[in-house]
């Protein structure tokens, strides 16, 4: 048996995985997440709905996509998407978190704000391919509610959609010029950072057909990138820049991730100290700790705290603890010039750790 990939076309995170598997040319199937395939497969294995998942060959179920490549990247051989610089890697690191959890601002908003009805149909496709197209789009709608309605938690309001296009303009146009220079973000090899980048940049807003229009138009480079990074084949691995260099092209989007998500990492962990006072004896935690005010393009909204991706940070985190000090100094001037000095003084404490598919204080 081959692994088996249980995703959909829709789903941002897919696209982000699928990218990877086929890059590193792994042997897989894709499954379609139908309704049948979550009942009978995810739910009985995760014990909640969520894709991908990724059934290895024997047997074994792997759930989020930085564990899944992560599990291929010890398991398989080839070329690895974790450059071996050490502030390279740091800045994958970073460019991962980024996409993951802030680009999502503007995947969710635009997939909803011009793409709504190819979303619904979309849906009902996934969970009901065999029903007729008129029943799919009825049933989508329904099944779609869940996602639409997570958006004022996201922080995407009225209020925030001018910033959030206006931020999002700004790194299409920042990563169309580092395009310019390189095929990916650290040379001709792409990286985990790529893929991080590729989730909200494929399946959402370069696949849902008014959000490709206008990546087309104002980033083509961008949208060539995302066919490249999720092409079925890749004749060539390619290489990282050589002498650990971090392109000067990637410095405005270091910096919006600086600007934009670190003051919410930030507050982040506030909201999970206080949550871990508040609730002394719980060790797995809520999808949400609380709400907090923050700021996207310089307007405030309120948002929900996630403490998800303060187990990325601590990725991060870790990664620059295991640095020698001459690399630490070189990883500090970087930060220090792209406005993120404070990321090393905020370590996730208490420590966050994923075990059987939960989010728990280690
Ligand atoms: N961090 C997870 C996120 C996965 C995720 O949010 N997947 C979406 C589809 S793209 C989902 O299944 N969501 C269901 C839910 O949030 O309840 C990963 O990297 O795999």
């Amino acid at each position: 048996m081959p692994y088996q990939f249980i995703a959909a076309p829709l789903s941002l995170y897919s696209g982000k995985a699928r990218g990877y598997l086929r890059w590193k040319n792994i042997p897989y199937r894709e499954v379609l997440s139908n309704r049948n395939v979550y009942e009978s497969v995810i739910l009985p294995r995760l014990g909640y709905g969520m894709v991908p998942v990724l059934i290895t060959p024997d047997d074994q179920t792997v759930q989020d996509t930085t564990d899944i490549i992560d599990y291929l990247e010890k398991h398989e051989d080839g070329p690895s998407v974790y450059p071996q610089g050490p502030v390279q890697k740091l800045a994958a690191l970073i460019m991962e978190l980024f996409g993951d959890e802030w680009l999502l601002i503007a995947a969710m908003h635009y997939r909803w704000a011009y793409n709504e009805d190819f979303a619904y149909q979309e849906f009902g496709n996934t969970a009901f391919p065999e029903l007729p197209k008129d029943e799919r789009y009825a049933l989508g709608k329904k099944a779609a509610e869940k996602f639409k309605g997570s958006l004022p938690f996201l922080g995407i309001t009225p209020k925030t959609a001018p910033a959030i296009e206006k931020t999002y303009e700004e790194f299409l146009r920042a990563f169309d010029a580092h395009l310019a220079v390189h095929p990916f973000l650290f040379g001709t090899r792409p990286s985990i950072g790529d893929y991080g980048l590729l989730g909200p940049l494929y399946a959402h807003n370069y696949r849902d057909p008014a959000s490709g229009a206008m990546m087309e138009k104002t980033a083509p480079r961008v949208a060539d990138w995302a066919r490249r990074a999720h092409a079925p084949q890749h004749p060539l691995t390619g290489d990282f820049i050589g002498n650990d260099m971090v392109p000067e092209t990637l410095v405005p989007i270091l910096k919006m991730f600086a600007r934009e998500q670190l003051p919410i990492l930030q507050d982040s962990i506030a909201d999970l100290k206080k949550w871990v006072s508040d609730n002394p004896d719980t060790l797995e935690l809520p999808r949400i700790t609380g709400f907090h005010k923050y700021t996207i393009g310089g307007v405030e909204e309120d948002r929900a705290v996630f403490p998800y991706p303060l187990w990325m940070l601590q990725r991060v985190q870790d990664h620059y603890d295991s640095l020698s000090s001459a690399e630490k100094a070189t990883a500090d001037a970087l930060l220090k010039r792209i406005g993120a000095a404070d990321l090393m003084d905020m370590p996730v404490q208490p420590r966050l750790m994923r075990k059987d598919f939960k989010l728990m204080l280690a």
